[in-house]
């Protein structure tokens, strides 16, 4: 079985019961003059993922393993995003740049031309930070029982994911270069945070100790 580098140590999987989950790429997050850099964000933070985060979609596809990508947003008239939401994400549902912000079938909810899924690839569209909450993941991860974590935000949406999937049995690796955040604070002490006490949320690796064990 493969096993990688890893914070707090190394991290052994089995290929067939693995899932890379590639959570949020999105063009609201990630696109300069879009969502994220509208309310002051520096997007280059979360830009820094997209490519190794191409080169490790290439040799995991290559490698004919599991993809799951996600997408944080909500139904046009909103009836899905809880009120407590709504009142904090205020910009959620108004006009931007790229469509209403976090709106499903609009251009800027949608991944990433670089990261865009393939033909067969599951994606789950969830309308909170975990990808777990409200959405149908457990089915879709089948027999899965580890997952290699990447995306955005580390501190909001995969950190919430990352702790829903450490409650339902899940072992989870986190690649450093392939998760991001607007703060770059936030990265560090966020990454520190799931390989601490021995590994309390997982293990955190470079995507290039996985790339290495796969090709
Ligand atoms: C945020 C996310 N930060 N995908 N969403 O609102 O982390």
């Amino acid at each position: 079985m493969p096993t990688v580098a890893a914070d707090p140590g190394p991290f052994t999987f089995d290929p067939a019961t693995t899932a890379l989950l590639v959570i949020d790429m999105q063009r609201d997050f990630l696109l300069p003059g879009g969502f994220g850099e509208s309310l002051g964000n520096d997007v280059a933070q979360l830009r820094r993922t997209i490519e190794p985060l191409a080169a490790l979609l290439a040799a995991w596809r290559a490698a004919g393993l599991r993809v799951i990508h996600t997408r944080e947003g909500h139904v046009p008239d909103l009836s899905d995003c809880p009120p407590a939401k709504l009142r904090r994400g205020s910009m959620i549902g108004q006009p931007g740049r790229f469509g209403k912000i976090l709106i499903r079938g609009e251009y800027g909810h949608d991944i990433i031309d670089e990261l865009r899924p393939l033909d067969g690839e599951t994606v789950i569209d969830k309308p909170g930070k975990g990808a777990f909450y409200a959405t149908d993941l457990s089915d879709a991860l089948k027999d899965a029982t580890s997952l290699v974590v990447t995306g955005v935000t580390t501190e909001v949406c995969v950190h919430t994911t990352i702790r829903e999937a450490n409650d339902r049995g899940y072992e989870c690796l986190v690649l450093a270069d392939c998760v991001g955040s607007y703060f770059p604070e936030f990265q560090r002490v966020g990454l520190q945070m799931i390989a601490a006490q021995g590994g309390i949320f997982g293990w955190v690796a470079e995507s290039s100790a996985l790339i290495k064990e796969i090709t």
